[in-house]
């Protein structure tokens, strides 16, 4: 099969995030016919199906539809901390790079980063020394976080035996264990194990239906019936309380039911345009096969053109892609990436790599001759 095109969308190639995903027709078919109701009074019956389903997917025993990835993680932390707790994450983790300092700045939370591993993981001795004694000086330790897929670390997959040493760490330690699992079906597709496997023991986790899964809005945060309940007051408290957006979870049932277990081919995908972009000189595929649907690339130091420049060229032939320094490069496959779209991208690739060679060789020809003259 070689994928679909959104027929409401221009020949754009998206590969800046799978967050730019439009719905499919079924999920506008079963938007446009949720039932819905006032979901603050809890009473959006699509809502509580979703929950319903969410939770029984990751084996927790509730569920809470939430806006965003970023408000379900802030929402998760709040629920386990108090002021002045610290949460322990990896220094790449998205919750410290990417969530606007939300955990210090909204819920008075310290953040303790230690190193992430390339493959995404936290080493145990390390989760171990960051872990404070009782001591006034300090703060306290209440929560490790973790994240599946990996983003910063390459879409890396966390293993279900690694998540289980981390939960017996956590449970030796009298510790909460949550995970952001904005791509965690992305993990389970790869690892080939029903997903909750991959949460089981955790105390809450967090998971997008807006990225690969192709729904408009949303995400699940699980856990308890007595965390959620926590962290429904807390999604209060931050605004997320919502009305009538059983409009918006009818697309969230139709992401669980069917749109997870195709995520495969976006991983298919992804290791083709990573063994295409092998051959393209300046650029180093960093993990090759890629792990999920994410390939990052290095620009190799000393080529004539960095990571923004590289965007900007291919944007010129309608392919948009993700700069995230001047020296690395994310490419991010999703639902609407097609087959065709893999190749035109690799030979866009080529293409600009090629003029940028006759460009350095035209400058080089040009300076010889000034300096004959
Ligand atoms: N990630 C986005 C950007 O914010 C970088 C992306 O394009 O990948 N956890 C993880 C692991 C994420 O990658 C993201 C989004 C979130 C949480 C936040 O989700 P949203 O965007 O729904 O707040």
């Amino acid at each position: 099969m070689s994928g679909r095109k959104d027929p409401k969308v221009n020949s754009i190639i998206d590969l800046r995030s799978d967050t730019v995903t439009h719905p499919t027709p079924e999920m506008r078919q079963a938007m446009a016919n949720a039932e819905v109701g006032d979901d603050v009074y809890g009473e959006d019956p699509t809502i509580n199906r979703l929950e319903a389903l969410s939770a029984e997917r990751m084996g927790m025993e509730a569920s809470l539809f939430i806006p965003s990835g970023t408000m379900g993680n802030l929402a998760a932390i709040l629920a386990h901390c108090g002021r002045g707790d610290e949460i322990i994450l990896g220094d790449r983790a998205h919750t410290f790079l990417y969530e606007a300092g939300g955990v210090a700045a909204l819920g008075g939370v310290h953040p303790r980063t230690i190193p992430n591993q390339d493959d995404g993981t936290l080493r145990l001795e390390d989760i171990l020394s960051a872990i404070r004694p009782d001591n006034p000086h300090f703060p306290i330790s209440r929560l490790i976080c973790i994240e599946n897929t990996h983003n910063r670390c390459g879409g890396a997959v966390l293993t279900e035996e690694y998540t289980r040493s981390v939960v017996e760490l956590a449970q030796n330690q009298r510790l909460f264990l949550h995970i952001d699992g904005a791509r965690i079906f992305n993990a389970a597709v790869a690892l080939g194990v029903p997903i909750h496997r991959l949460v089981a023991g955790a105390d809450s986790v967090t998971f997008c239906l807006s990225k690969g899964l192709c729904a408009p809005v949303g995400s699940m945060l699980c856990g308890s019936e007595a965390f959620i309940h926590k962290a429904r007051r807390a999604r209060k408290q931050l605004g997320g309380g919502m009305r009538q957006a059983g409009i918006l979870a009818a697309a969230g049932i139709e992401a669980l039911e069917n749109m997870t277990q195709r995520l495969e081919e976006d991983h298919k995908r992804a290791r083709a345009l990573a063994l295409g972009i092998t051959h393209i000189p300046g650029l180093t595929v960093e993990k090759n096969p890629p792990p999920s649907n994410m390939v990052f690339i290095q620009v190799n130091q000393g080529y004539p053109q960095d990571a923004y420049q590289w965007a900007d060229a291919l944007k010129e032939y309608g392919v948009l892609i993700g700069a995230v320094d001047k020296q690395r490069i994310r490419l991010v496959i999703h639902y609407w990436i097609t087959d065709e779209d893999i190749e035109e991208t690799v030979k866009f690739f080529s293409r600009v790599a090629e003029n940028k060679q006759e460009e350095s060789l035209r400058r080089g020809k040009r300076d010889s001759s000034m300096r004959m003259e």
